[in-house]
């Protein structure tokens, strides 16, 4: 078929259901949500069988679902309507969830269901719920609903009426008022509830040490008290507030009215020193086991011979700082006995590479950009010439631009079936990009294939992935089950009387890789490419970084997604269109 994704933008659950359904064989065209003239437009070019709005918050124009079928996937179940879902089911602390395919009509919501998926609600942030279990659900949904679409005789199912006339049960968009937090009154799981339901959109408003802030990212711990609402502690950049029965970090704030500083920055950045003067930072060492609650970025475990490094950055997204500790926790694994290490990444991301709102936040962005790239290349490096250990990379969640090559320094990368890699740094202002990817690409796909990755700008799911020679292998089903997996075979490997052999094969090609072209060539090439980049007279990188961090509305659909509005592009004949039913 040849479907339309109709959204406000390429997100992750979007992107994953753009590489679950190219896999079905269907042709996906996408058109950012601009203006129903524009939609209007993109559907007269395209023609499509069928229109899917992934992730849309304006309604579909009644001239495109009067003609053309629509489905809104929609993050609630059957008979949930509104545009804060997942807001309220965090808010309301409900166990179960869904993802719903419902037809596009004229009331929002309201129209027939083509199918349900539920899940289980897992304590986690709304951004993190939409990326692991509405995702997952969404794909679920999505292939039911076309496989009914192909069932000759289903009619997807009318919602039914309420004694009022209404239809299902709407629930409206949240009030600031809704989303605060008391804490003399609150205790934890209400704080945490609350801080989540807004997580990463838009925070909770709150005041910290007399600063107007919005709150993000809260994980609850379980040792440190203090009065209630006081800062008793940092980490790394967050803070830890007491609550009522225990205590919260925070990890990420936003100023609240102050012009155009209103990136979500580390806490303890947007506090300042001067109003954390008295507040003690209480490091948390990779290494030490933590019995209860806490917030830790770097998470280091020997089990048997494997060592296991967890890095749970924010957004995936990796500053200066962030690499240097990452590599500093390395060099303190490769000090262990453990002979296979593995590179766990976060949870929901495993790495997205240079952190844009950091550099974004600094006086001097080409600098600080420099520093960031700098300190990934060092990180990169270290990995490339760990020579005496086998390193695996397990993607449990998805990477992109640089955070992909810091995977490929490894000697193996697994992946989880749902994730998406985004292989390319061009959608960045047409940055070259470094982490000597020049080195680690080609070595996997040959010149053709990184001609292919780093050009065509799409993401890949993890068999492309694979088919493509980037990732080696792909197992599991769920998150915990790809995390039993993945310890299941490092430990055989480690166990392996082969390894010895393997970690020999491996030294061999690394000296005669450098004896080729030493790694500081790969890398001062890259660097050349970059220092235009940042220095240079283009300020593309700049623009894009700015309009990325900024959230800026798209003004355009560029052409590599939106196939209809290619030159060439024809349309079929008007009678090969699907029409609603
Ligand atoms: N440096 C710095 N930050 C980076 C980064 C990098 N290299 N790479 C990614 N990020 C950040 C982005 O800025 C973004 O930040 P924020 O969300 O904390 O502000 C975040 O990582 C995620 O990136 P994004 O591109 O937005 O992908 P996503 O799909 O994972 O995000 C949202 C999910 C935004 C849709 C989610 O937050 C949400 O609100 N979902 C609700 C569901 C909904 O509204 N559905 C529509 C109704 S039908
Ligand atoms: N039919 C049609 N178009 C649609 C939907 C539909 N477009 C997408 C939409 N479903 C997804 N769901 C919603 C539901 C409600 C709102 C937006 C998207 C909504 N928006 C408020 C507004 O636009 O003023 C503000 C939302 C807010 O408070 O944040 O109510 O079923 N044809």
């Amino acid at each position: 078929m040849r479907i339309l994704f109709l959204t406000h933008g390429f997100n992750s659950l979007t992107q994953r259901l753009f590489v679950e359904l190219r896999r079905l064989g269907h042709e996906i065209s996408i058109e950012f949500d601009i203006h129903d003239r524009v939609t209007e437009e993109a559907v007269t070019l395209y023609r499509p069988d069928l229109v899917i709005a992934p992730y849309l918050k304006r309604p579909i124009p009644e001239r495109v679902w009067r003609h053309t079928l629509c489905w809104i996937v929609h993050p609630g179940p059957q008979g949930d309507r509104g545009p804060a879902a997942l807001d309220w089911a965090i808010l309301d602390g409900v166990r179960e969830w869904g993802v719903t395919v419902l037809q596009a009509d004229a009331e929002m919501d309201a129209g027939d269901v083509w199918a349900s998926v539920p899940f289980t609600v897992r304590p986690a942030s709304k951004s993190s719920l939409y990326r692991r279990e509405v995702t997952e659900a969404a794909v679920q949904a999505v292939r039911l609903a076309l496989e009914r679409l192909e069932t000759p005789g289903f009619r997807p199912q009318r919602l039914p009426r309420n004694p009022d006339g209404t239809l299902g049960r709407w629930r409206p968009g949240l009030r600031a008022a809704q989303r605060t937090i008391d804490w003399e009154q609150d205790d934890t799981a209400i704080v945490l509830r609350q801080v989540r339901a807004a997580d990463g959109s838009p925070g909770v408003r709150d005041e910290v040490l007399g600063l107007p802030v919005r709150l993000f990212n809260a994980w609850p711990e379980s040792e440190l008290r203090g009065e209630p609402g006081t800062v008793i502690a940092t980490r790394d950049g967050a803070i830890c507030r007491a609550t009522r029965d225990g205590a919260v970090w925070i990890t990420h704030l936003r100023t609240v009215d102050s012009g155009d500083t209103v990136l979500k920055l580390p806490a303890t950045q947007v506090l300042g020193t001067e109003r954390l003067r008295d507040v003690p930072e209480i490091p948390s060492d990779p290494f030490d086991p933590v019995a209860g609650d806490t917030w830790r970025e770097i998470e280091c475990r020997v089990v048997d011979d494997v060592g296991f490094l967890s890095f749970e950055f924010h957004n995936g997204a990796m500053a200066t700082d962030q690499c240097r500790r990452l590599l500093d926790a390395w060099q303190r694994l490769r000090a262990t006995d453990a002979r296979v290490l593995v590179l766990l990444g976060g949870e929901d991301f495993w790495s997205n590479g240079l952190h844009l709102h950091r550099i974004e936040a600094e006086a001097n962005s080409a600098d600080a950009s420099w520093a960031n790239i700098e300190a990934m290349n060092d990180l990169t490096r270290t990995l490339i010439e760990t020579d005496d250990r086998w390193v695996i990379s397990a993607l449990r969640g998805n990477a992109g631009a640089g955070g992909v090559f810091l995977a490929l320094a490894a000697d193996e990368v697994w992946c989880r079936p749902g994730v998406v890699l985004n292989p390319h740094y061009k959608n960045m202002g047409n940055l070259h990009g470094s982490e000597y990817w020049s080195y680690l690409l080609p070595r996997r796909v040959g010149a053709e294939g990184v001609r292919g990755i780093m050009g065509n700008r799409l993401p890949l799911g993890a068999q492309e992935a694979r088919d493509a020679g980037l990732v080696d292998r792909v197992m599991g089903g769920d998150a915990a089950d790809f995390a039993r997996r993945v310890e299941v075979r490092a430990r055989a490997l480690a166990q392996d009387p082969e390894l010895a052999v393997r970690i020999r094969a491996k030294q061999q090609r690394r000296r005669q890789d450098e004896a080729e072209k030493p790694l500081a060539s790969y890398r001062e090439a890259e660097m050349a490419h970059m220092r235009l980049n940042f220095y240079g007279f283009d300020p593309s990188y700049h623009v894009a970084r700015y309009n990325f961090v900024h959230r800026v509305p798209h003004s355009r659909t560029p052409l590599h997604l939106a196939l209809h509005r290619r030159i060439g592009a024809r349309a079929p004949a008007p009678d090969a269109a699907r029409t609603n039913p």
